[in-house]
């Protein structure tokens, strides 16, 4: 199965006057498409940021598990940590299908071109309390914008006012957002992804 490329970045700080950063964020692939992942470990600072080198970790070792399997080897590997939010996307972009699956406060947004979806994640700590995990699948047609982010940075962003122009205005998009809609007292995170301007799907494939 061809492996179509999605452009996906991210934008990120640790609390200020903090060095360490409990948030991180990473992204896998294989064969059957992409993985990403958003995690703000539990409080912030050193704590929190061991907290998220376990998760990434875990999460690198394993890159084909779906998201909810995915959460379960981190929850078993985060035990006796500060514990985490994570929440976990895959895209399979042959099939069409994005698969959502996050415990704690990690939110995202899915923005299609007819509507938009709230990503929302389920209550619980990875690490501490999972709850029965429920992966929620969305399919993908046309353009879309995919943005998770941390709960450093307030839900409220405004995404209309601002125009996402393949890969470069995508990460600006990130840095705007985090600019603009940080928390100043928290860690604070934003990834955006979109198909790739390369990918040889229809000529609208590029949100803008
Ligand atoms: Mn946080």
């Amino acid at each position: 199965m061809a492996r179509h490329a999605l452009a996906i970045v991210g934008a990120s700080r640790p609390r200020p006057g903090e060095v360490a950063n409990g948030d991180a964020w990473t992204v896998e692939s294989d064969d059957g498409g992409w993985r990403i992942s958003v995690i703000d470990g539990l409080g912030h600072g050193p704590e929190a940021e061991a907290a998220a080198v376990i998760a990434l970790d875990t999460l690198a070792t394993q890159p084909s598990l779906p998201p909810d399997r995915a959460l379960e080897i981190c929850h078993r590997r985060l035990a006796g940590s500060r514990g985490a939010a994570i929440s976990i996307v895959g895209i399979d972009v042959s099939a069409g299908l994005l698969t959502f699956c996050g415990v704690g406060n990690v939110e995202g947004r899915l923005i299609l071109e007819s509507h938009e979806r709230r990503l929302t994640a389920q209550r619980g700590i990875v690490g501490a309390t999972l709850p029965g995990l429920r992966p929620l699948d969305f399919p993908l047609q046309g353009d879309w914008l995919l943005l998770l982010h941390t709960d450093g940075v307030s839900a409220r962003f405004h995404i209309d006012a601002l125009r996402p122009m393949g890969e470069r205005g995508l990460q600006s998009l990130a840095d705007e957002i985090l600019a603009g809609w940080a928390r100043a007292y928290d860690d604070a995170t934003i990834v955006v992804a979109q198909t790739a301007p390369e990918y040889p799907g229809p000529a609208t494939a590029r949100v803008s």
